[in-house]
């Protein structure tokens, strides 16, 4: 399970290409925090997540939740580049009877291991699938991606406790710390910092990394995988918007998507 970084990287390129398109093609969407998972997506599905896209439901497979489930077009991206679902229906996003929806629903995508969208449920669905393996003696990891402003929610800090309190060593939280929420900045809405105190606080393992950096996401996933006895927590700094340069922290591009000039725009760039 090691790939080429020039791979990774590569895969990175055409899935921020089918992001623009996608939503593009949609006229609506959330391009500014699917861009800015990225990397972070294409190091799991790609490079880490013992999976089967061909046998989808195997047990003893790893997990991945997204609880910011509008960030729904990189996940779609992935796991269609991954072999689950097609990727030449990938402009179908958002359209009546696609099984692209706005947000992942397992009613349309069985392979998903959640229906997402609804902020600050994720972390406990994850926290509930590690307890499941751990009973079953399975080797399964889950790993559970939260957004900055997702977090202000209070479900996400019980969950936290309950992590914590359970030893729960198969389950990583990803932050995706693009500073940016719906309609503004996070620091201005409702403050998070200090965010990685606040995990250690909750007795998470806790790392920060540039979330854009796949030898940075690698190093702490293995340690991750290497700590016993408490979760972890890995508070990724990215860039909203990722990419694209009129949409990098740009909070209008949270949810707008591109017009049909700057679907092109952005595509050059992203070549
Ligand atoms: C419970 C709930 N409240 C409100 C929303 C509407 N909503 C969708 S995205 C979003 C902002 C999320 O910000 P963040 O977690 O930082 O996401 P990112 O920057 O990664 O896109 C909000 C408030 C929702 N989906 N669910
Ligand atoms: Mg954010």
């Amino acid at each position: 399970m090691s790939r080429p970084l020039q791979e990774l990287e590569a895969i990175a390129r055409r899935i921020r290409r089918e992001i623009i398109e996608m939503t593009g093609a949609a006229k609506s969407g959330h391009p500014g925090g699917s861009l800015s998972a990225v990397e972070i997506l294409v190091e799991l599905y790609f490079n880490r997540m013992r999976i089967d896209p061909h046998n989808p439901k195997w047990p003893d497979r790893d997990r991945f939740i997204l609880s910011k489930g509008h960030a729904a077009p990189v996940l779609y991206a992935v796991m269609a580049e991954a072999g689950y679902t097609p990727v030449d229906q990938l402009n179908t996003l958002r359209k009546l009877g696609s099984i692209y929806q706005g947000h992942p629903d397992v009613r349309f995508i069985p392979s998903l291991e959640a229906s997402t969208g609804s902020l600050g449920q994720g972390l406990s669905v994850a926290i509930g699938m590690g307890l499941a393996a751990r009973l079953d003696g399975r080797q399964s990891r889950t790993y559970c991606m939260l957004g900055d402003g997702e977090i202000q929610e209070g479900q996400i800090w019980e969950a936290a406790m309950s992590g914590a309190f359970h030893k729960m060593d198969n389950v990583v939280a990803i932050v995706d710390y693009n500073g940016i929420q719906l309609d503004g900045f996070v620091k201005d809405i409702m403050e998070v910092a200090p965010l990685a105190e606040k995990w250690r606080a909750f007795g998470w393992h806790t790392l920060e990394i540039d979330g854009h950096s796949f030898p940075a996401i690698q190093g702490a996933l293995n340690e991750a995988e290497a700590t016993k006895g408490k979760p972890a927590c890995i508070v990724a700094h990215t860039i909203k918007g990722k990419g694209v340069s009129f949409m990098e922290n740009n909070p209008k591009f949270h949810g707008t998507a591109p017009s049909p000039e700057e679907v092109q725009t952005a595509l050059k760039e992203l070549q």
